[in-house]
C-alpha cells in the first residue's frame, strides 16, 4: 500500500491490484458494464466535452488531486484506501481492544455485505438521478461542479466495488453487477433507499440534495470510517476528502439563489412571492417548500429511530457513531440511555430508549446540528440585504415515512394532524406541481458564455482552484 497511486494500471489504484491477477481479472471484466453505465446513465451528452476537473493522485492529504481537462469517459476512476496505520484497533462494541480486522470475520459477512451494497447503492443513484440537469445547468462554473460532483460519486461506486469483490467472492461480484442494474426511481428494480428514488428535476432540487443528501453521505462514511473492518474504514476515510467538495456545492448553490433573490426583493423593494417571481428569481417560500422536502426525504435515510439493526451494527464493531474515538465513554453503550421523539395521546413526545437501539438517531441528531449551521448560514445571507425572512428547518417529525413519525402527519411546526388537515396544508409546505413548473421554466436553457450566469442566481465569491469565474470550465467540442 502506497499513498501513490498507479495509473500504468488499466485501474488506477493504491492496493497493489497487480499482485493479485484474478481479482485484477475480475475487476476488468466489471470495468466495461461500468462503462456502459455511465454511457446510458450518466450525464446526458456530455461524453464529448472536455472538462476541468480534479483527479485524485494520491491520498495524502497535501496535494492529493490534479485540475484539468478531461472527457469524462476518460476519468480514471479508480479504487484508493488511506494507507494502514498498523495498530488499530476494533474501537466500540463487544470486540473492542481486538486488533482491526483486515479480512471480513465469517459471523459478520452478510451484515457487512449489506452495509457496503447499501452505501454502494447511493453512489450510481445519484448520477442517475441528476443526468439531465447539465442540458439547463446556470454557468460553465455549475455546469463543472456537477460533473464533478458525478464522476466522483462514479469512484465512490468503484470504492465499494473494489470491497465487494476483493472479500466477498462470487456474492460480491453478484452485488457488484446489480449495482449496475438498479435504477433510480425505476417500479422493478428501485434503488435500495427512498431519497435515491426521488426526481432531481432542477438545480435548486440539486443544491439542496447535495447540502442535505450528500450530507447524509458525510454522516454515514464517518461512521463507516469507525469501522473495525480495516479496508471499510480506509476506503471511506479517502472518501470523505472528495465528499466535502460536493457539500461545498449544495451549500453556496442555495446560498446564491438565496442572495439573488433577496438582493432583488431590496432592490425593488417587494416581498409578495408573485412580484419576486416576476423578475425571474425564485421567491423565498418557493425555497423554503424545497428545504422542507429535502430535509424530510433525507432524514429517512438514517433509519429507523429504535433500530435493533443500527444495534447489532455497532455491538459487532462493524458501524461507529459519529466521531466514535473522540467520544468520552465505555464504547460499548450497555447501559446508557437515549431520547427519541414519538407520537403519543396525539402529540409529539420524547421517550428513553436504549442507547444501542437509538444509534440512528443519535446519528441524525449529530446530522441536524450540522445542517441547522448550514441554514443559518444562508439566513445570514439573506439578513445583509436587510430583507427579514428567515429559513427554517421544519420538525423532525414533518413529513417522515421511516421511522416513529412514519404514519402521523405531523406540521413543519411539530403539530399532530389529522391526513385530511395535512393534506390540506400540502402545497403550503412542499413543491407543488406549479412550483415545479415554475422552477423549471425559469430553468429551461443553459448558460454557455464563460463568466455569464443565469439571472435566478447570483455568481460565486471565486473561480475553480486557481481559475477565475470566468475560465471556460467546460469546452463543448
Ligand atoms: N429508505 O433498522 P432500520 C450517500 C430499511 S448517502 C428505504 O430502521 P437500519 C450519498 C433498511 O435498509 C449514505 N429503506 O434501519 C449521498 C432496513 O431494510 P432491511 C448512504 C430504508 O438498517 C448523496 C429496514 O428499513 N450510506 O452516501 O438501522 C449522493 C429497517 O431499517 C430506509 C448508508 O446509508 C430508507 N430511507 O439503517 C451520493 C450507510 N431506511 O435491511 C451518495 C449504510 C431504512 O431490513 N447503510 N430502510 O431490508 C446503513 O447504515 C443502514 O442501512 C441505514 C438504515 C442507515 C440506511
Amino acid at each position: 500500500m502506497t499513498s501513490n497511486i498507479d495509473y500504468i494500471d488499466k485501474i488506477p489504484n493504491n492496493v497493489d491490484l497487480g499482485r493479485d491477477r484474478v481479482l485484477q481479472r475480475a475487476l476488468e471484466h466489471w470495468q466495461p458494464a461500468y462503462m456502459g453505465w455511465w454511457y446510458d446513465m450518466g450525464p446526458n451528452e456530455s461524453h464529448n466535452y472536455d472538462v476541468y476537473l480534479r483527479t485524485a493522485i494520491s491520498v495524502d492529504p497535501e496535494g492529493w488531486a490534479v485540475f484539468d481537462y478531461v472527457k469524462m469517459p476518460q476519468y480514471r476512476w479508480g479504487i484508493f484506501l488511506v494507507p494502514p496505520t498498523g495498530d488499530r484497533e476494533v474501537n466500540f462494541g463487544i470486540n473492542k481492544g481486538q486488533a482491526a480486522w483486515q479480512d471480513v470475520p465469517g459471523e459478520y459477512r452478510s451484515m457487512l455485505r449489506r452495509l457496503i451494497v447499501t452505501q454502494g447503492d447511493t453512489e450510481p443513484a445519484s448520477v442517475e438521478q441528476q443526468r439531465m440537469l447539465g442540458m439547463c445547468a446556470p454557468s460553465l462554473y455549475d455546469l463543472r461542479n456537477i460533473y464533478q460532483v458525478n464522476v466522483e460519486e462514479g469512484r465512490h461506486l468503484w470504492a465499494m466495488v473494489y470491497l465487494l469483490h476483493r472479500y466477498f467472492g462470487r456474492d460480491g461480484r453478484e452485488e457488484a453487477e446489480a449495482l449496475l442494474e438498479r435504477r433510480s426511481g425505476d417500479v422493478d428494480n428501485p434503488r435500495i433507499l427512498g431519497a435515491f428514488n426521488e426526481p432531481t428535476p432542477d438545480w435548486l432540487a440539486f443544491y439542496m440534495f447535495t447540502f442535505f443528501t450528500d450530507r447524509d453521505g458525510k454522516f454515514q462514511l464517518s461512521s463507516l470510517a469507525e469501522s473495525g473492518f480495516d479496508p471499510l474504514a480506509r476506503t471511506c476515510r479517502f472518501m470523505l476528502t472528495e465528499e466535502a467538495h460536493h457539500m461545498f456545492v449544495g451549500e453556496t448553490g442555495v446560498g446564491r439563489i438565496v442572495q439573488r433573490t433577496a438582493e432583488l426583493m431590496a432592490q425593488h423593494k417587494i416581498d409578495d412571492p408573485d412580484h419576486v417571481r416576476a423578475l425571474g428569481v425564485i421567491d423565498l417560500q418557493t425555497v423554503q417548500k424545497y428545504l422542507n422536502f429535502h430535509y424530510s426525504v433525507t432524514l429517512d435515510l438514517f433509519g429507523g429511530d429504535i433500530s435493533s439493526n443500527a444495534a447489532s451494527f455497532y455491538t459487532t464493531g462493524l458501524k461507529g457513531r459519529y466521531e466514535e474515538t473522540k467520544i468520552d465513554d465505555d464504547h460499548q453503550l450497555t447501559d446508557a440511555t437515549y431520547k427519541v421523539g414519538t407520537v403519543k395521546d396525539g402529540r409529539v413526545a420524547d421517550e428513553d430508549i436504549p442507547a444501542l437501539n437509538a444509534l440512528n438517531e443519535r446519528l441524525r441528531d449529530d446530522y441536524i446540528g450540522e445542517v441547522q449551521a448550514g441554514v443559518d448560514r444562508w439566513n445570514k445571507v439573506i439578513e445583509k440585504t436587510g430583507i427579514p425572512f428567515r429559513l427554517r428547518l421544519p420538525h423532525k417529525g414533518f413529513h417522515r415515512q421511516i421511522g416513529n413519525f412514519a404514519g402521523h402527519h405531523i406540521s413543519p411546526d411539530g403539530d399532530v394532524m389529522s391526513a385530511e388537515q395535512w393534506k390540506a396544508r400540502r402545497d403550503d409546505w412542499m413543491p407543488s406541481a406549479a412550483d415545479y413548473t415554475f422552477v423549471q421554466a425559469m430553468m429551461s436553457g443553459r448558460v454557455v458564455e464563460p463568466g455569464k450566469f443565469a439571472n435566478w442566481i447570483a455568481p460565486p465569491r471565486r473561480g475553480i482552484h486557481t481559475q477565475p469565474i470566468d475560465f471556460e470550465y467546460v469546452r463543448f467540442n
